[in-house]
């Protein structure tokens, strides 16, 4: 199952990539949108450009699972509310980063639960990732 990753510049999508598909862990700014492996890798700019929408909800076509991407370190959100209702027929997850950085995570759910996710993955430098790599696998834990 394909996952599209959305969200503002550096809140570490391709971080996230490149673990889901046990790559090196290498800083590259994203400047297009990224096929890898099962993961589709968007650039911030596209989020933080209302002109861009159209783009991500076609790309979004391709994906089950749209992840919507928030640092915990962000107590602004770049998704306008209700924004995950725009994929339609999707799982739309959040995913909240930086864990490692702050450990309260409230703001970043409560911003993601305001984008309309309907569940919540909180990840961080040395977290586990085993919940998303088994959905992108097909499987579901429930
Ligand atoms: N401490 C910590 N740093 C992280 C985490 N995720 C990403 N980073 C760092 O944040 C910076 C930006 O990460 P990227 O993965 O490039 O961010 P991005 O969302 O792909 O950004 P764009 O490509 O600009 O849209 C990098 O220096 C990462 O090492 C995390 O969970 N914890
Ligand atoms: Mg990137």
């Amino acid at each position: 199952m394909k996952l599209m990753l959305v969200g503002r510049t550096g809140v570490g999508k391709t971080t996230l990539t490149q673990r889901l598909n046990e790559e090196r862990l290498e800083y590259k700014k994203t400047q297009m949108i990224d096929y890898a492996g099962e993961v589709i890798d968007t650039p911030g700019e596209y989020i933080e450009n209302r002109n861009y929408y159209k783009a991500l909800n076609v790309v979004g076509i391709d994906a089950q699972i749209i992840g919507l991407v928030q640092s915990s370190l962000d107590e602004v959100s770049v998704f306008p509310p209700n924004f995950s209702s725009m994929f339609l027929n999707k799982k739309v997850i959040g995913i909240v980063t930086k864990v490692d950085l702050s450990s309260d995570t409230k703001i970043a759910r409560n911003l993601l639960e305001i984008a309309g996710v309907e569940e919540i993955i909180e990840i961080g430098k040395d977290c586990k990732i085993e919940k998303l790599k088994k959905y992108i696998r097909g499987k579901n834990e429930n």
